[in-house]
């Protein structure tokens, strides 16, 4: 029959059992030994109702009290062996190599800029810097542009205030460039400008770059031959070129130069229109009038400029139809450059 001593001894084996066990499997299977459906204790608390009257209380009690501590120091010694598995995890060897850093990398349009500018700047040219919140004067009125001249709707203009604009092109930077540097001259300015236009081709905010060359008998066989290395250089050694007509105040003549399309190579495509071409670029030779704004005798100076849009060029070397993936800023769209 059950007694006091009965239930000392388990006590006893029951937490030796408890104190031995070494992982989450042998706690529980001292569990299921004693707490179990078939349990030593689970058996006794059972047959608590067979004893005699005056036995049940003190025996149920202390079987009572037993079966609590055991689930107590059950749950403890689970507790602490969990800890100790984390810290094994924690050893770190040292000398395991490091794991790779996801490393970041220009933005598309920043890759486009700086392989351009490399380009000019191996053929002598440095860059010039300027403001985006220009003067008028400077975005328009010394660039042969006066005030009511229709060419001012060519750009629709951001303005900040009476006089004052978003720069709708970088070439105010190259008439500050002129206003601060004696000829002769080549610089290109590379920067954000800014026209109120949005859709597949236009952004608000896009890229340019400029340049501008300025000598003594600059001709108009330098700007093709400059322009045809630059086209070479950017798209490969097998385009073809071909300038056409065009008008800009600020150059004349004026010209708009085509490549043979990247795409079919000049066969005729849905990218190049069917047409076998594609324009990348707007130039000509430097207006006297641009040159009288800067102070430069335009009987005594010759000079050669272009522009073109950054964006328009990496869509053309990217293969990308919608101008607005670059600002939407989808790392899955921007990881693959
Ligand atoms: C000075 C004198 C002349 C810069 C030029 C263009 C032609 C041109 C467009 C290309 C695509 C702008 O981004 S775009 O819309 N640019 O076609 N730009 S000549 O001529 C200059 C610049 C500065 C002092």
């Amino acid at each position: 029959m059950i007694n006091q001593d009965t239930l000392e001894k388990l006590r006893k084996e029951a937490f030796a059992a408890v104190d031995n066990a070494k992982d989450e499997k042998d706690l529980e299977e001292v569990r299921i030994r004693y707490l179990g459906r078939k349990g030593e204790l689970t058996q006794i608390l059972k047959s608590i109702a067979t004893l005699p009257p005056e036995l049940k209380p003190v025996i149920g009690r202390l079987a009572n009290q037993l079966k609590k501590d055991l689930e107590a120091s059950l749950k403890q010694a689970l507790k602490e062996i969990k800890r100790q598995g984390e810290e094994k995890l924690v050893d770190i060897d040292l000398s395991l190599p490091g794991r790779p850093y996801p490393l970041g990398k220009l933005h598309p349009i920043s890759q486009i800029m700086e392989e351009i500018c490399a380009i000019f700047l191996r053929m002598g040219f440095s860059i010039a810097k300027g403001p985006e919140v220009e003067l008028d004067y400077y975005n328009f009125e010394a660039l042969n542009i006066p005030q009511d001249h229709p060419a001012r709707d060519m750009q629709a203009t951001f303005y900040i205030a009476p006089g004052i604009v978003l720069r709708t092109h970088t070439s105010p930077i190259q008439i500050r460039a002129m206003e601060t540097m004696r000829p002769p001259l080549r610089i290109i300015a590379p920067g954000k400008v800014y026209r109120c236009d949005s859709d597949v081709t236009h952004t608000p905010m896009f890229h340019q770059i400029e340049g501008l060359l300025v000598d003594r008998k600059v001709s108009f066989a330098d700007l093709k031959g400059l322009l045809t290395v630059f086209a070479q250089e950017t798209f490969g050694s097998q385009t073809r070129v071909r300038f056409r007509p065009s008008y800009f105040p600020f150059t004349e003549p004026s010209v708009e130069m085509d490549i043979s399309c990247v795409i079919c190579g000049g066969k005729g495509c849905r990218v190049c229109g069917d047409t076998g071409w594609l324009e990348i670029l707007g130039a000509g030779m430097v207006h006297p009038n641009v040159f009288r704004a800067v102070g430069y005798t335009p009987t005594e100076w010759t000079g050669l400029a272009f522009g073109l849009g950054v964006e328009r060029i990496a869509m053309l070397k990217f293969g990308i139809d919608d101008i607005r993936l670059f600002y939407e800023n989808h790392l899955k769209f921007l990881e693959q450059f």
